[in-house]
């Protein structure tokens, strides 16, 4: 993918904010502090285009990334830090519910889980989510980096069952740290841009 011009659209909370122009969405989700807006920005080769913290909570909006006026790349609010409120928390449910159950441009939203650990309760429920909304499942596990060579064998088949997935579905390694992953998510992307199978 060869990319000119980037630059973040809007940073919504109410669907009348989201962008109208009707480009294809593909959207990340997953907790805080997986990786989100630290993926945005490898796949864009900027270095803080999308804000990225040690502190959980960083992106607390949907913010659009317009990619060359042909598609939007969709930085997610992250979920399970344990310094919210549960009126944030229902807020930010609502924000979710509200994108992913009714927008018409978004062809796939895009699980992000640590590759260190074991998916989590919240994890589980996004992955139902995308599930239900979307025909299968992509996840990319995040900040490969960390692993130890002896344990990505492992730790691939415990994110693998733990989120029950199945022969449809997909599972990147991805790290911001070299170049492990990037060129397999922008090749899904155009695939699924171009409307091609993708291939689990
Ligand atoms: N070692 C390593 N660190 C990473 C990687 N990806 C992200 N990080 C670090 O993880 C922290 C969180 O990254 P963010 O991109 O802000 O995470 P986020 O998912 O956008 O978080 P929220 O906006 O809070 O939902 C930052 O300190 C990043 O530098 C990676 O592949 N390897
Ligand atoms: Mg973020």
């Amino acid at each position: 993918m060869n990319i000119h011009n980037v630059s973040l659209t809007i940073s919504a909370v109410r669907p009348n904010q989201y962008p109208t122009t009707g480009y294809m969405e593909f959207a990340f989700a997953g907790r805080s502090n997986v990786g989100k807006s630290s993926l945005i920005n490898k796949l864009l080769n900027r270095k803080s285009l999308a804000r990225v913290s040690g502190t959980p909570g960083k992106t607390a909006t949907i913010n659009f990334y317009n990619i060359d006026d042909t598609i939007y790349l969709v930085d997610l609010p992250g979920y399970g830090y344990a310094q919210r409120s549960k009126t944030e928390i229902e807020k930010w449910g609502k924000m979710m519910e509200d994108y992913l159950s009714s927008r018409e441009p978004l062809v796939q939203t895009i699980l992000l889980v640590d590759s260190r650990h074991k998916p989590t309760k919240d994890d589980i429920t996004m992955a139902e989510w995308i599930r239900h909304y979307h025909d299968r499942l992509i996840v990319v596990a995040t900040k490969t980096d960390k692993l130890k060579k002896s344990e990505t064998e492992k730790n691939f088949a415990l994110i693998w069952e733990t989120l029950e997935m199945g022969e449809d579905d997909i599972l990147v390694p991805f790290s911001v740290k070299d170049d492990e992953g990037k060129y397999t998510v922008w090749d899904m992307i155009e695939m699924m841009r171009a409307g091609e199978q993708l291939l689990g």
